[in-house]
């Protein structure tokens, strides 16, 4: 039995990119950590938490984790939406950390323990061109990961989703206090991407496992194009293929491509799932636990899933913090139909800030078996880097519409 809480704080901070985290601690001391990070709207989600959460909070008892769920989300009456779920999850990743640290077990133990020994992840290979992708690919592979997500320029196009340039690592955020606008033609992507992993493809063989997102841009009949097109390249999964609020649209791409589709990153909750799942609509759950109410709401949306065989891979990008990497990863060591975590890499700051006892290794992920998530904070650290606004990009067609980025 854990004694109430007796403090509930949003800490912001900007390792290598902006970071929301929230921190519970109980009478007896413990703490518990979790990511509330929202890129782009991080400040939303750090008022939403400290103006209207953490008051709440004070004086509960944090043992009661579900109890606390719903107290937030059915409490709310504003139910839903990328902000407040994100809220709740932020909660719900602390609690489960003190739940764990109470306990002296790490939470995967909680949650019926391990159902594998460690956990399939992947990692993305960027290059502006096929040259520079398949070079890419090989520094991936010289890693370890056996899972690698594929992006590539697109001929025309000076700026394209999932390739950084210069070098650097990837961060779609740019510093600033407007988002950039990028131009971007999909005509001139579907003429190149099925050559380009086509190429990738027979450069790698048939074993490891390639994915490809195409971040929400296609119209129906184009998905399905795309998807039959990609058909001989063996793709893992086909991501984001549309933008998918009118769920309906992925009949059309299911009558006419068998390449699997994973879907979800931008969506919060069981609802936004039900049809997407019940009508064997995708075969992956994309949600990050961070942003879908938590371990609590995620493993109720995996149990869904499960009935109609549609296999989870959570959302893991670099603005998906190292906490909620391992609360994606307790879940993952124990939830059957997990099947791969994506898993970005982090900046060499944020794993300081963010001290984590899950670990890479030959292409897997593991949680570790510290006691609660495994994860501690430097919170003097986290002070030394300062938050600045950071916008994700815009996209407008080659005639100035406005589209999806
Ligand atoms: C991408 C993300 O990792 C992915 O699958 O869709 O990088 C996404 O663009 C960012 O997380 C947006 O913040
Ligand atoms: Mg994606």
């Amino acid at each position: 039995m854990t004694d109430r809480i007796v403090a509930a704080e949003v800490l912001i901070t900007r390792p290598g990119r902006n970071y929301v985290a929230i921190k519970v601690t109980t009478a007896d001391g413990l703490v518990g950590w979790g990511d509330a990070t929202l890129n782009g709207r991080e400040l939303a989600v750090a008022s939403y938490l400290r103006d209207h959460v953490c008051p709440l909070l004070l004086g509960r008892d944090p043992a009661r984790i579900e109890d606390t769920w719903q107290y937030l989300y059915r409490g709310c009456y504003w139910r839903r939406g990328a902000v407040t779920m994100a809220g709740i999850g932020a909660v719900d990743l602390a609690l489960w950390d003190i739940k764990g640290k109470a306990a002296g077990m790490p939470v995967y133990q909680l949650l019926g323990g391990a159902v594998r020994d460690r956990i399939l992840c992947y990692t993305h290979a960027t290059g502006i061109d096929t040259p520079a992708l398949l070079d890419a690919v090989d520094e991936v592979r010289a890693r370890g990961f056996r899972a690698i997500r594929a992006q590539t320029g697109v001929p025309g196009l000076d700026k394209v989703y999932g390739v950084s340039s210069g070098g650097a690592a990837y961060e779609p955020a740019g510093p600033g206090l407007a988002p950039v606008e990028e131009i971007w033609d999909t005509d001139a992507y579907l003429r190149h991407i099925p050559g380009a992993l086509a190429a990738v493809r027979a450069h790698v063989g048939p074993e490891p496992a390639l994915l490809h997102d195409a971040h929400h841009r296609l119209t129906p009949n184009q998905a399905a194009r795309l998807g039959k097109a990609l058909e001989p390249v063996d793709l893992f999964w086909l991501e984001d293929v549309t933008p998918a609020e009118n769920q309906d649209m992925l009949r059309l791409v299911r009558r006419h491509t068998t390449v699997p589709l994973a879907i979800g990153e931008v969506f919060t909750t069981i609802w936004e799932f039900q049809q997407l799942i019940t009508e064997q609509l995708i075969d992956f759950v994309r949600a990050a636990v961070s942003h879908a109410g938590g371990i609590t709401h995620l493993r109720r949306i995996a149990a869904l899933a499960e009935v109609w065989q549609v296999r989870l891979g959570p959302h893991g990008p670099s603005d998906v913090s190292p906490i909620a990497l391992a609360g994606s990863l307790h879940l993952g060591l124990a939830t059957p139909n997990f099947a791969i975590q994506e898993y970005m890499g982090y900046h060499d700051a944020a794993h300081e800030v963010f001290w984590h006892s899950w670990r890479y290794a030959d292409g897997h992920l593991h949680p570790g078996d510290a006691p609660g998530l495994g994860i501690e904070v430097d919170e003097a650290l986290a002070a030394r880097f300062e938050y600045a606004p950071a916008y994700l990009p815009v996209a407008r067609c080659r005639d100035g519409t406005l589209t999806d980025w």
